[in-house]
């Protein structure tokens, strides 16, 4: 008998959150601290992304991390590692191009928790959507220096991606208060932002700034 369509996790993307290990070293706070003041400013989702750390460093922090998030009704994520994801359960895990494989990831997570993928083409979304993806991460809307040597698809690759509607999408990439309307208005669920938010002198602040502009964008339209 065939499974009945799996209703998709539907986590809120508005303003997705994500975690940098050297951002929150320059600012002398700990990955818990980050964490609490992105949900002080409306980050309505929190991915945990560290690509450096030792598993044992990584999966402590994040699970003290998780505890915060989940006291404060966010979800929140792992970048790249299911192992830490599983370990500490955790909400879901994020997954690119060259991670596991989203169908493999989506075994052994389960039905029931997020599962994000990276996409820069409508291909690699229906992809992710047949491998039983949540939603799909697409960018770089713009250039960033965050991830070095990262594509730029810009505006009108995630407006493909949107277009294919096989499933939501984040934009991410160079997004700040002063283009995340843009960034929207390619007709993408939300924004993912790491230096906007945690380069930000006041991190609960330019959280708050950025929620606004994205509220009023996605009610605009
Ligand atoms: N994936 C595509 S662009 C990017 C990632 C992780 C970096 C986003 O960082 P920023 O600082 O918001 O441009
Ligand atoms: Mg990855």
């Amino acid at each position: 008998v065939p499974m009945p369509p799996r209703v998709p996790n539907a986590a809120d993307l508005r303003l997705y959150a994500i975690t940098d290990p050297a951002l929150n070293e320059r600012a002398a706070r700990s990955l818990i601290d980050a964490v609490r003041l992105a949900i002080d400013g409306g980050a309505t989702l929190v991915q945990v992304r560290d690509k450096n750390s030792p598993a044992r460093a990584f999966a402590a922090a994040a699970a003290e991390a998780l505890e915060h998030a989940r006291a404060r009704g966010v979800p929140l994520v792992i970048n790249d590692r299911l192992d830490v994801a599983l370990a500490i359960g955790a909400d879901g895990v994020h997954l690119g191009q060259d991670d596991l494989p989203a169908a493999a990831a989506r075994r052994l997570l389960g039905p029931d928790r997020i599962l994000g993928v990276s996409v820069k083409t409508p291909e690699q979304a229906a992809r992710a959507a047949a491998d039983g993806a949540d939603y799909v991460g697409c960018g770089g809307f713009a250039p960033t220096n965050t991830k070095a040597g990262n594509l730029t698809v810009g505006p009108e690759g995630v407006a493909a991606v949107v277009r294919a509607r096989v499933l939501p999408v984040v934009a991410i990439g160079g997004i700040g208060e002063g283009n995340a309307s843009a960034a929207l208005a390619t007709g993408a669920d939300g924004v993912a932002v790491i230096s906007a938010i945690f380069g930000a002198p006041d991190v609960v602040r330019a959280t708050k700034r950025l929620r606004a502009v994205v509220d009023a964008a996605l009610t605009a339209r």
